[in-house]
């Protein structure tokens, strides 16, 4: 299954409240489900390891002031790219399917963030 996500261009100190893209794909999981947001900084993701329940979002946001980011999945049931992601720039992905996960940048070969998916 692959997510059809769309990139959200926002500043760093964007509204608060934004909509996730799913593109209509994701019927099943909730909308408004509960975000995390995971920081990318210092060649780190912060935190590097997270437990969260199918449906629910992590953002991706770019905390360097220089760097570029490009974090990315591919497993056999679940998958996603944010591009390169500029500094301050933020993208959402909406875990849809459980499982445990290791999330790489692209850029940085030391990124891992461990995402762990309950049911
Ligand atoms: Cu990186």
């Amino acid at each position: 299954m692959v997510a059809r996500l769309l990139p959200l261009r926002e500043g760093r100190f964007g509204l608060q409240i934004t909509a996730v893209v799913t593109g209509g794909l994701l019927a099943g999981a909730a909308l408004g489900a509960t975000s995390y947001t995971i920081s990318q900084k210092d060649r780190e993701f912060r935190p590097r390891e997270i437990i969260i329940k199918r449906g629910e979002t992590l953002r991706f946001v770019n905390d360097d002031g220089e760097l570029l980011h490009h974090a990315y999945l591919s497993a056999e049931t679940f998958d996603f790219d944010t591009g390169d992601q500029q500094p301050g720039s933020q993208f959402d992905v909406v875990f849809s399917v459980a499982g445990d996960y290791t999330v790489m940048c692209g850029i940085h070969p030391k990124m891992k963030l461990g995402v762990h998916v309950t049911k």
